[in-house]
């Protein structure tokens, strides 16, 4: 008896613990300068930016109602959250939901259930998060830590653009760009601003919560004479680990502590810098480092800002000085298994090539991610017993179907020189395998399915929700399909998110429609016009036939007529741009003043792309080209 009575204690307790979160969100334009320099409108939550931080604990239930109050289309996706039974609350745009149209409401509704750690929450509405839809999500966890620390901090860094996102998008995504040049940050941010302080008092240790909520370039940071002592990652605990240094790609977390020295005569400099590697060109203008300051003492003076020309040695041996810790070697606290061998693979290789209308597009397998006319979600709940068929999903929306309990792995090989962080919605991933550079552009690293096996993979691998692959590398990461949803994978590079770098996971399509999918879902497709019933081509009927009937569906544009290689493209769109100089503004992406050094830059770089390929750069593609391009 006693036994029971103190069960029902519990259960009541722990009922009664659980919170809901009740928020008003208008989502307004808001004139701000978070880089000090220029005033521009941003995107922001009731009339001020930036936005709030959401904090709740563990279980607790969150009613956002979400009013889109600005000209454009909106959404919000909480970013590492699982949303377990509530995949419709998910966020993305056409694939679990409609956008939220101007002037309307959506009420995002779910229970964070069992995780706890460093979140954030942002729009999944074209490239709208740079305009500063961005915020932290902090789920509290309902045990004290294991960890001792004296007061929390958060902090986040982010890169910073003159422009809108919907200017910045359609010069990115022009065939004037032809070597798929991404636009260049002006500014790194550190909490949203320049220049900061952050006043500390001596012998405390504190837990900074740190997100990447960048779109683009990932970051390091550092305290100097600090080290960070990283204990969470993406929302994992892990075995404490000391580093000098952080690394994070955009959408990446890690809490970790800091312990302040016991005197407080000298204040320190707090940096973060954007990873230069991933930018294309380097404007003149552009400070790749970011210095605030860790202020003991407001009365002693602040150290002053690392600028290229004052580090005393150059920007790469500073970069070389820092020891960021390699996450693939974190160690999850949780010591939780490499899970057995998979039972479905998916293999991804990522290309970016120019199509036929001399736009670069990414692809995977040669498929370029295209929105369906129906949100997939709405599809699997429109489509009965079809829902397992993964061509109802479309041609161009790369969707697998994945069976309850199954294990995934995910390899992907990226043949791009770039870096690119992937982000798995409604899962962690344990990262298995990851190659590092591949050196040889002409030949990436290739994941050799063949030449692998248990033992080369790490018994307790790190688990996160966010993971970078290197330049011409792989990796491949592995998870158990437990949390029925469709989710996205996709880069978080979201200019690369636009040229199609997504697939879409459609996880146990029966157990999904046993979910719940609210009236305020078909009200928005209503106010957007966007069918709510039917495959990916928004078709239906009785028959198997009629499902898999995908004419008028959303397609990628054509090829580059046979013979043209895209060393070929790139000579002719150069021609035509060095015919037409005077246009060079299209390059200036939000930069103020375009100097005739960025315009030399990038034309240097074009000639390198050719040369290195051994071409020379000639007039032969004129001919040809001018057909297919107009
Ligand atoms: C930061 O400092 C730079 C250089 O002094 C200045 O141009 C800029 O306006 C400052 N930004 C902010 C947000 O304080
Ligand atoms: C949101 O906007 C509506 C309409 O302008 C207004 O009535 C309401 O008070 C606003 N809510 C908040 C929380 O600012
Ligand atoms: C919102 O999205 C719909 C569907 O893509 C589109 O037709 C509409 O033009 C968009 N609205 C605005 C204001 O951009
Ligand atoms: C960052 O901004 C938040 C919110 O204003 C503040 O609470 C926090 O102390 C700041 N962090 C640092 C390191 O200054
Ligand atoms: C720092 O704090 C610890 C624990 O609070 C205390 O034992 C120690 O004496 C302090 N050291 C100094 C130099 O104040
Ligand atoms: C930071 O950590 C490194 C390696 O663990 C150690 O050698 C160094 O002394 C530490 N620095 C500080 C300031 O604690
Ligand atoms: C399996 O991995 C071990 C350790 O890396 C290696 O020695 C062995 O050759 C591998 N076996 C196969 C079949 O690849
Ligand atoms: C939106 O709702 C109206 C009124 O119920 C209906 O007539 C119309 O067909 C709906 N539009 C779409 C795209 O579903
Ligand atoms: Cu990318």
């Amino acid at each position: 008896m006693l036994v029971l009575h103190s069960f029902w204690w519990l259960l009541c307790a722990l009922t009664v613990a659980a919170k809901t979160h009740t928020f008003y969100f208008n989502a307004t334009y808001v004139n701000a300068s978070p880089d000090g320099t220029i005033e521009r409108r941003m995107v922001g939550i009731n009339n001020k930016w930036p936005i709030p931080t959401i904090r709740v604990k563990k279980n607790d239930r969150v009613k956002i109602h979400f009013t889109n109050l600005l000209n454009e289309n909106s959404s919000l996706h909480f970013h590492g959250l699982f949303q377990e039974g509530t995949n419709a609350m998910d966020g993305p745009d056409m694939v679990t939901q409609c956008p939220v149209a101007p002037g309307t409401t959506f009420l995002f509704d779910f229970e964070v259930k069992d995780q706890a750690g460093t979140y954030w929450y942002h729009s999944h509405s074209g490239a709208q998060y740079s305009d500063g839809l961005r915020g932290l999500f902090i789920v509290e966890d309902d045990v004290p830590l294991a960890v001792d620390y004296d007061e929390e901090v958060t902090l986040t860094v982010s890169d910073f653009y003159h422009d809108v996102s919907g200017v910045l998008v359609k010069n990115f995504m022009s065939r004037y760009n032809p070597t798929g040049a991404e636009p260049i940050p002006q500014n790194a941010l550190f909490n949203e601003t320049r220049n900061a302080s952050w006043v500390v008092e001596p012998n405390k240790t504190y837990l900074l919560r740190i997100a990447n909520m960048g779109i683009f370039t990932s970051q390091y940071l550092f305290i100097e004479n600090h080290n960070f002592t990283i204990i969470e990652a993406d929302g994992v605990y892990v075995e404490p680990r000391e580093v000098d240094s952080l690394y994070l790609a955009s959408a990446q977390r890690y809490s970790v502590l800091v312990h302040t020295k016991d005197t407080v005569d000298k204040n320190f400099r707090f940096v973060n810098i954007l990873d230069q590697d991933m930018l294309d060109f380097l404007p003149e203008d552009l400070e790749v480092i970011s210095t605030n300051w860790m202020v003991y003492n407001k009365k002693n003076p602040l150290p002053k800002p690392l600028k290229n020309d004052n580090i005393g040695t150059t920007f790469q041996d500073l970069l070389k000085r820092l020891n960021p810790v390699d996450d693939f070697y974190l160690v999850p606290l949780s010591k939780e298994k490499l899970l057995p061998d998979a039972d479905v693979v998916i293999n991804l290789d990522f290309t970016m090539e120019p199509l036929g209308d001399g736009v670069t597009y990414a692809a995977f397998n040669g498929i370029s991610y295209v929105p369906p006319k129906v949100p997939t979600l709405m599809s699997v709940f429109s489509s009965g017993k079809y829902a397992d068929n993964s061509q109802i999903y479309g041609s161009n929306t790369n969707s697998f179907v994945i069976q309850p309990n199954e294990v995934v792995d995910i390899v992907l090989n990226n043949m791009d020189p770039g870096k690119h962080p992937f982000h798995l919605h409604g899962h962690t991933f344990q990262i298995i395998s990851r190659s590092p550079e591949g050196q040889d552009e002409e030949n990436p690293i290739k994941f050799d399915p063949s030449n692998s096996n248990h033992t080369d993979y790490p018994e307790y691998p790190m688990i996160r929700d966010t993971v970078q692959v290197h330049p011409n590398g792989f990796f491949v990461i592995r998870f158990k399909a437990n949390n029925p949803g469709v989710w996205f994978f996709h880069c978080h590079v979201d200019w690369h998110l636009e040229q199609g770098l997504a697939i879409t996971l459609i996880e146990s399509p029966f157990e999904i429609q046993k979910q719940e999918i609210i009236q305020n879902h078909y009200d928005s497709c209503n106010r957007t016009n966007i069918p709510s019933y039917g495959n990916a081509a928004a078709n239906y009927g009785e028959t198997k036939e009629a499902w898999l009937n995908l004419e008028g569906e959303n397609l990628q544009v054509a090829p580059l007529p046979e013979g043209f290689t895209q060393k070929g493209y790139i000579a002719l769109v150069l021609c035509t741009i060095i015919a037409i100089y005077g246009i060079f503004s299209i390059y200036k992406y939000g930069m103020e003043d375009v100097t005739s050094e960025d315009t030399e830059a990038m034309i240097a770089k074009l000639y390198d792309i050719l040369r290195k390929n051994g071409d020379t750069v000639g007039n032969e593609y004129h001919d040809e080209a001018e057909e297919p391009l107009t």
